[in-house]
């Protein structure tokens, strides 16, 4: 079966051959299926890797926009609508330079899983732009969500397709998108999630990535009789799922010494408390300025990004755990190496696929509790699908509800990897569990709906 993982990657490679990240994502869930494969001719014979590799619909669009100067500005605009057979489509916008065809097609092949892992009926996508919110005034990021959304809307709805944020997309850009699909359709209905409370948000929603990989950190942990009291904890990003990680990190008592964003880290040995927590997200998601203003107020070190250095020395520091929350490989093999050598022996990846295959193999040998991003973030989307319940009942959970079921939801993703990885012979695996737990739901359902 090692053949089908090799001609598979061939096919994905030779059909799409600028898209690496697409080409990473696929080759990992390839080669955890191999023994599921082989013990399941009919996913062969019913072409289901191929079906789940091959997006269900992906939508592509100019994005026109007047900046504050008067200046015409355009962006290419994309949602990838990959697979529908457990659910409507799920997953987030992102708005970053970086953005391409084949980064949401990754995103949105993960979110397949992810949304999987869940227990709720989601199924997979991902969209998003090119369009660089920083450095935007509000209202450029105003005039550039209105005509995202005036091509949008028509491919979306809350029972087709139910976007939310991601890396550049927050509760901001969220209103805003909001309001212009609600403008055209002239329907007020849960096409978002990620909502401000006012009209449709779940309470829970902004904390849910973050608090969900704390907790599957301490799911982790409760395998080997520990807790997060007194660990040391290493957080990159500085955004919503970096902010939420390091505050459910406090209360369970733990430290976070580290955090970033694109110009460089900032080393706290103090920790992160609760005050300088409050500081961060005044800083990032009002003021939305650099981290570094955390180093000048407390008088900590800060590095800046060395472009031409080959490891991040946010990863080169004594520490129990890392919670990966900025973005796609920004863990290479010489920072994962560097991890292990610091005493690092949980990762719990915040962010989407943050640690390079090189990089997940030395934790996978080195038997540290490693919790992949498809299960360890995966408390965002299902909070989402939380958001999406109360929007259909017309009503709204408490606090404690909504985090007492994502608390479940993620002690259900745990239990689900672990039993996975038992069956299929790679106990403590947490990737094989993982990709083996979602694929099958949703290999079964396609196999349920024939061949469509
Ligand atoms: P935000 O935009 O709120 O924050 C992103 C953070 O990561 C910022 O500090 C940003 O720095 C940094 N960052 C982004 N891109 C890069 C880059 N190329 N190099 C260095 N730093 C970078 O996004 P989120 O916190 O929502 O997302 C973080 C990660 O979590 C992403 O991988 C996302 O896909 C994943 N995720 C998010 C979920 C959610 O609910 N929001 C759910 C599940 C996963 P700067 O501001 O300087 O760009
Ligand atoms: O990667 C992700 O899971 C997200 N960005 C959240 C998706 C969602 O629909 O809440």
């Amino acid at each position: 079966m090692a053949n089908f993982a090799e001609e598979t990657m061939a096919w994905v490679k030779e059909k799409y051959p600028a898209e690496a990240e697409f080409h990473q994502a696929v080759e990992e869930v390839v080669e955890s299926l191999s023994l599921v494969l082989e013990r399941n001719p009919e996913y062969r014979k019913a072409k289901i890797v191929e079906r789940i590799i091959i997006p269900e619909r992906a939508i592509m669009f100019r994005v026109p926009w007047v900046d504050d100067n008067g200046d015409v500005q355009v962006n290419h605009g994309f949602r990838v609508e990959m697979n529908s057979a457990i659910g409507p489509y799920k997953g987030g916008l992102r708005f970053h330079p970086t953005v391409t065809l084949g980064m949401l097609k990754f995103l949105a092949f993960e979110q397949v899983f992810k949304n999987s892992l869940t227990t709720l009926p989601m199924g997979g996508g991902k969209g998003g732009s090119d369009f660089d919110p920083k450095g935007k005034s509000d209202i450029e990021v105003m005039r550039f969500c209105q005509s995202f959304m005036s091509e949008l809307f028509r491919h979306i709805g809350p029972n087709t397709d139910v976007p939310a944020g991601d890396i550049g997309v927050g509760g901001r850009e969220i209103g805003y998108l909001f309001g212009q699909y609600k403008k055209l359709r002239n329907e007020f209905t849960g096409v978002l999630t990620g909502k401000g409370l006012n009209y449709g948000g779940s309470l829970i929603r902004p904390e849910a990535t973050g608090y969900g990989a704390v907790y599957f950190a301490a799911e982790m942990l409760t395998t080997r009789n520990e807790t997060l009291e007194g660990k040391t904890c290493l957080v990159s990003g500085s955004g919503n799922v970096a902010q939420f990680t390091t505050e459910k990190i406090n209360e369970l008592g733990g430290k976070v010494v580290t955090l970033s964003d694109s110009s460089g880290y900032i080393y706290d040995e103090a920790g992160v408390d609760d005050e300088k927590l409050k500081f961060v997200m005044d800083l990032k998601n009002v003021r939305r300025g650099r981290i570094k203003e955390y180093a000048d107020k407390y008088n900590v070190p800060f590095a800046p990004n060395d472009p031409n250095s080959d490891f991040n020395p946010l990863w080169n520091h004594k520490a129990d755990c890392a919670f990966p929350s900025a973005t796609q490989n920004e863990i290479n093999a010489k920072d994962a190496q560097n991890l292990l050598n610091n005493g690092v022996y949980v990762v719990s990846e915040g962010a989407n696929m943050p640690t390079v295959p090189e990089g997940v193999k030395l934790f996978l040998d080195a038997k540290i509790l490693y919790g992949p991003g498809k299960a360890a973030n995966a408390g965002g989307v299902a909070t989402s699908g939380l958001e999406m319940s109360q929007n259909s009942l017309r009503y709204s959970w408490t606090r404690e509800e909504v985090d007492a079921k994502l608390h479940n939801i993620m002690k259900a993703i745990h239990k689900a990897c672990v039993e996975a990885a038992d069956e299929y012979g790679t106990p403590g695996n947490y990737v094989n569990g993982a990709n083996i737990a979602g694929f099958i739901k949703v290999a079964d359902t396609m196999l349920d709906q024939g061949v469509v």
